[in-house]
Formats: structure tokens, sequence, C-alpha cells
């Protein structure tokens, strides 16, 4: 990453004599590549209509027990699916839940009978709603490493996907949520 940007450099520095034309181009070269890692981060699965977008999870610290998921689930399709288990070779297990705040209390409930994905809809799952949650973690989810699972749909049918796992803090809303055991005031309604 960093010789492609020094390359960048040299050859501006070849181009330009004027100290803000190439302070100006050094920036613009930075934006390339940030946009170039954010690119490479992101990637999607297929299988039937679905369209599975981004699959993350957050690091988790030691000795956690718990950790999410975090995808889109798009439907191309002309009839409606079901999201009906997942699994990750990480956690003992995986379930679907939904966290909403009750009286100021932060709960997460399973969904019931799989996770609807309308015909032509898009589901996202995200630090502040619906997620997958990774129950008994055999070990810490890991920054930068990615952990193998699989999702299965009523109709779709399985698919395997890898999660990307992101920095603990990661999310792209603020509200924070990190599947815990250790954040107050969450109550884990299973
Ligand atoms: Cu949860």
């Amino acid at each position: 990453m960093l010789s492609r940007l020094n390359s960048v450099r040299v050859a501006v520095r070849r181009l330009l004599t004027s100290p803000e034309e190439r302070i100006g181009i050094a920036v613009f070269a930075m934006a390339l590549l940030f946009v170039g890692v954010d690119a490479a981060a992101a990637h999607e699965y297929k299988i039937g209509a679905i369209e599975i977008g981004h699959p993350w999870s957050r690091a988790t610290p030691p000795g956690a027990k718990v950790g999410g998921g975090y995808l889109t689930l798009t439907n191309d399709g002309d009839m409606p699916d079901k999201l009906v288990s997942a699994t990750v070779e990480i956690a003992g297990r995986a379930e679907i839940h939904q966290m909403s705040v009750e009286d100021g209390v932060m709960k997460m409930r399973q969904v019931e009978g799989g996770l609807d994905i309308p015909a032509h809809g898009t589901v996202k799952l995200d630090p502040s709603g619906l997620h997958l949650m990774f129950l008994d973690l055999k070990g810490p989810l890991v920054r930068g490493t990615k952990v193998h699972g699989s999702l299965t749909f009523e109709k779709a049918g399985t698919v395997d996907v890898d999660f990307i796992v992101d920095a603990i803090g990661a999310s792209p809303k603020p509200m924070k949520h990190d599947g815990g055991d250790s954040m107050p005031g969450m109550k884990m309604d299973h």
C-alpha cells in the first residue's frame, strides 16, 4: 500500500513544480487509496435470487462468549424468501436476533420462524437492529481475519460465506452494541 503511494508521489514530483500542486495531488492520491481499500474490503455472495452483501463481524475482547454478524440481504426474485439459520465455525451456534429499546433498556430477542426477505426487497442486519448473534464463541473474533460460516434460506438453499472481522467499535451507525455480555443496561432475552 505504502509503496503504491510512494510511487504515485515520485511520479507526481516529476510532473509538478509548485508545492501547492504537489499537496493537492497527494491528497487526491490518498483519497483514491482509501476508496481502493474500501472496495477491497467489500465482498458479496449470491445464491438463487438472494444476494448477500458484505458479511462482517466485530472483534471481541478476550473472554467474550458472544459476537455479532452483519450483512445485507437482497431478494431479486418474485417470491419472498426467509433466512432460516446461520452457522459460523468459531461459535457453537448462531441465532437471528432483533434488537429493540423498550423503556430505555436495550433488548434482544430471537426472530422466530426465520427472517423474512420480501420479493424485490432488502433486509439489513447491522449493529443497531437485526443481527446474527454468535453464541458460545470458541475463541476471540480477531480484527482483520475472516470467519467461515454459512447461511440457509428457505427457498434459495445454503451458501458458504466469510465474515470479515472489523474493529471492536466499528459501526455504520453511532449506536453501540458489542453483542455484549459486558454492556450495562442490556438484557439478553434469549
Ligand atoms: Cu443479539
